[in-house]
């Protein structure tokens, strides 16, 4: 089951109106949605249950596994991160269509919507840090996305605490437009293929920020989900906690907001810009969990 009364309003219990409101495609209440404009985001708790954490834990892990270039792992191996990976398992590839997911990205973007990238992010112990940056800024420099109209979506499949390296945000961050410069580092400890398409942000311009807009951890049981703006500044520091911390991301454009280079493998960034179209709300736990029976979009990373 999924709880989309959390969608529709936290502090409520009218589950007829969670329905028409669901129904009607605007699930966030006027509050949620002010907030997210404000702070550049929300967190949205009890999204998915156990059941379906479960079915979303399990599908990460196994395509983790994966041996392709998609994987990027850790120094000692270890896979820590699967791009694309709504293109290899259809678990995952119904996540992108849940409503829970689907509904609040098409209310706050406006439009339909695509996946522009996906990815597993399994925060190991004592692996790497992910650097401040802005998800929109690779996306529009490098997959050429025009404009910076876009949510990131995460879903929490481990409990996020600040004892095992949480996202960190700067709220309101994402008003400040692109922040980030076109700057390599050749030691960054990510895997070859981010850096070469990372672009940082100084220590300077994220002190001016910090000291104006404050800096957030996001945290939340497993199950939540967090919706942000893809301009908001953002990364997180090393795990030293014994704790995994798996996070789903799903990053959404609206469909007049596409990629245009091509430039980077479609694991990377989309080539599918068709309007997802919502499943049911039961779709990850239908079948028993096992993969179901939907459209994966496509089998595997096409050649950029
Ligand atoms: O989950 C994290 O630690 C950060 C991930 C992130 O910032 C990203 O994938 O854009």
């Amino acid at each position: 089951m999924s709880n989309m009364s959390n969608l529709s309003n936290p502090s409520s219990t009218a589950t007829t109106a969670t329905t028409a409101a669901t129904a009607a495609g605007s699930p966030l209440t006027h509050a949620q949605v002010r907030d997210y404009r404000d702070q550049g985001w929300i967190v949205l708790p009890d999204v998915f249950d156990r059941a379906e954490v479960g079915v979303l834990a399990a599908a990460a892990e196994e395509v983790l596994d994966r041996p392709g270039p998609e994987v990027g792992r850790e120094r000692n191996g270890v896979a820590s991160i699967c791009w694309g990976m709504h293109l290899f398992d259809e678990r995952l590839a119904a996540l992108t269509r849940h409503p829970a997911l689907l509904l609040p990205a098409r209310q706050l973007l406006g439009n339909d919507v695509f996946v522009h990238q996906s990815r597993i992010n399994m925060k190991q112990p004592n692996g790497s840090v992910v650097a401040w940056h802005q998800d929109f800024g690779t996306y529009h420099r490098v997959d050429g996305v025009p404009e910076p109209r876009g949510i990131m979506i995460a879903v929490f499949v481990d409990d996020v605490s600040v004892v095992n390296a949480p996202l960190l945000a700067v709220p309101g961050s994402h008003r400040e437009g692109l922040v980030s410069t076109a700057g390599i580092d050749p030691d960054s400890p990510d895997h070859e293929n981010v850096s070469t398409y990372r672009y940082d942000i100084t220590d300077e311009t994220m002190a001016d920020l910090v000291g104006r807009y404050g800096l957030e951890a996001i945290t939340g049981d497993a199950g939540s989900v967090v919706l942000m703006d893809m301009t908001v500044v953002h990364g997180s520091s090393i795990n030293i906690s014994p704790l995994r911390r798996l996070v789903l991301y799903v990053n959404m454009c609206p469909v007049d907001n596409r990629g245009l280079s091509y430039e980077r493998p479609e694991y990377f960034a989309a080539r599918d810009f068709a309007p997802l179209q919502p499943l049911p709300p039961d779709c990850l736990i239908r079948d028993g969990g096992q993969p179901a029976a939907v459209d994966p979009g496509r089998p595997g990373p096409a050649e950029p």
